[in-house]
């Protein structure tokens, strides 16, 4: 029994795609309408939008996503922390990103872009919780683009730093 809508939702078009589709829903591969709180708009390049040529995700859509974590230090945080959240890739891979670029702008107007490569060359993180609390605004939540610092020590230069948006709140596929 698969609880969540969205696997359900894959699940079903697997099956109609085995037994050879007389039957074959045509949002099976859409993405589904956020329940709840819109946190993160991906726009641009994207083949899965769910309103218009966007991307609306909820906070639960993104959990939904497999769950990743590594422990770092940063230049935001004392010491080293605990980040837990989807791999940048698979949030991407989610929305059906095509692109070679992100802009990524912050709730507070800062954007920075990065090479799409990065999300597989590197384990980029999308945190949304630090030593296991949710990420609140005043931490630089609810979202907060991470690099894994510790595990790649030539990643602590301030191009890196500038590419990991806090309070991130939309994605731009170029
Ligand atoms: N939302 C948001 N994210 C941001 C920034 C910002 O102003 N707002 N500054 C960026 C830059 S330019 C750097 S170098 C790092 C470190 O910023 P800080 O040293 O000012 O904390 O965060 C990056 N992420
Ligand atoms: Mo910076």
């Amino acid at each position: 029994m698969i609880q969540d809508p969205q696997r359900r939702r894959f699940a079903l078009g697997a099956a109609s795609l085995a037994f050879g589709a007389a039957w074959r829903p045509a949002p099976s591969w859409a993405l589904d309408q956020p329940s709840g709180e819109v946190v993160l708009t991906v726009s641009g390049r994207i083949s899965r939008p769910n309103q218009g040529t966007e991307a609306r995700l909820s906070r639960e859509m993104i959990m939904a996503l497999p769950q990743r974590s590594f422990t770092t230090a940063t230049p935001w945080f004392v010491g080293p922390r605990r980040f837990e959240g989807p791999y940048l890739r698979d949030l991407l891979a989610l929305v059906g990103a095509t692109g070679t670029e992100l802009r990524a702008q912050a709730l507070n107007d800062y954007r920075a872009d990065l090479p799409l490569s990065d999300s597989h060359n590197m384990d980029v993180i999308l945190a949304m919780s630090i030593d296991g609390q949710p990420l609140r605004v005043r931490d630089k939540g609810p979202l907060f683009i991470i690099y894994n610092f510790d595990a790649r020590p030539e990643l602590r230069k301030e191009i890196y730093y500038a590419r990991c948006v806090w309070q991130l709140s939309r994605l731009e596929v170029r």
